[in-house]
């Protein structure tokens, strides 16, 4: 303020010392006028509209404004899609015991049983088998020489029994079978030499064994159905199936064999297995 006061002042000074020359200059002083001043003129005429200028410079960043209001909720979206299916959750306890369930239908009628008399003859042989086992136990037991006595003569495997009753050879067998054992059947010459001297010593010269070819002709199998091995004790000359009709075996006081007629009657030897006595 004091600054711009000075400079009217002077501008005023000025202004009056230019006045004061001015007036001399024109009374006709004989002294030319040395100084100058060039007064403004009149305000000339508005001029034409300048071009446009360059852009200015970007302002400065104005002050944060105010926190908006808030907004109107918006309307409820659609339900999303199904998430994925979870892991198995743990095994649960066990349930209780549920009601019992309504009787089911009558099943088909049963086939009638074939092995009824099957089972009665063998529970009947199995009493006979018992039997015969008391009785051997007696006849070994009770008697101090029962081989000298009854007629039994013994192996390490088997019990023979010589039967002093003339019978055909199938009788024979039955007879053996209905004591549990069979026609005698000797399958190697320790058990031929231990029926051979049995007869022997009993002074007989010939009885039925457990060989035949009743099935097949020349064919020999011992009665069990156990076929003859290499081992066999035929006499020289035999078998010979003399007129044809010798399909069954007897053994000679020697231990030889040979085929004769099997509906011829004699002594027989029967075997038992100790297994079994
Ligand atoms: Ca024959
Ligand atoms: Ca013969």
């Amino acid at each position: 303020m004091r600054s711009s006061l000075l400079f009217l002042q002077c501008l005023l000074t000025l202004l009056l010392l230019t006045q004061l020359r001015l007036s001399r200059c024109q009374h006709g002083s004989e002294e030319p006028c040395s100084l100058q001043i060039v007064v403004p003129g009149l305000k000339g005429e508005t001029g034409e509209k300048g071009e446009k200028g360059a852009p200015g410079r970007p302002g400065r960043v104005g002050p944060p404004g105010e926190m908006g209001h808030p907004g109107v909720k918006g309307e409820k979206g659609l339900m999303g899609r199904h998430g994925k299916a979870g892991p198995a959750g743990s095994k649960g306890l066990k349930g209780d015991v549920g009601d019992p369930g309504s009787r089911g239908p009558n099943g088909a009628p049963g086939v009638p049983c074939e092995c009824a008399p099957l089972r009665k003859m063998i529970g009947e042989m199995d009493i006979l088998v018992s039997q015969l086992s008391t009785e051997l136990k007696f006849i070994k037991s009770a008697l101090p020489s029962p081989a000298a006595v009854a007629g039994v003569k013994e192996t390490d495997s088997k019990v023979y029994l010589l039967v002093k009753e003339e019978k055909r050879y199938v009788d024979a067998e039955v007879y053996c079978q209905g004591r549990g054992g069979h026609l005698a059947m000797p399958k190697d010459d320790a058990a031929n030499g231990a029926i051979a001297s049995y007869v022997t010593q009993a002074g007989l010269t010939r009885v039925f064994i457990g060989i035949n070819d009743v099935e097949r002709e020349g064919h020999f199998a011992y009665v069990d159905r156990s076929p003859m091995s290499t081992f066999n004790k035929w006499r020289e000359g035999e078998p010979n199936n003399a007129y044809e009709d010798e399909d069954c075996a007897e053994m000679v006081s020697a231990g030889g064999w040979n085929d004769v007629a099997c509906h011829l009657t004699m002594y027989f030897i029967c075997e038992f297995d100790k297994d079994g006595a």
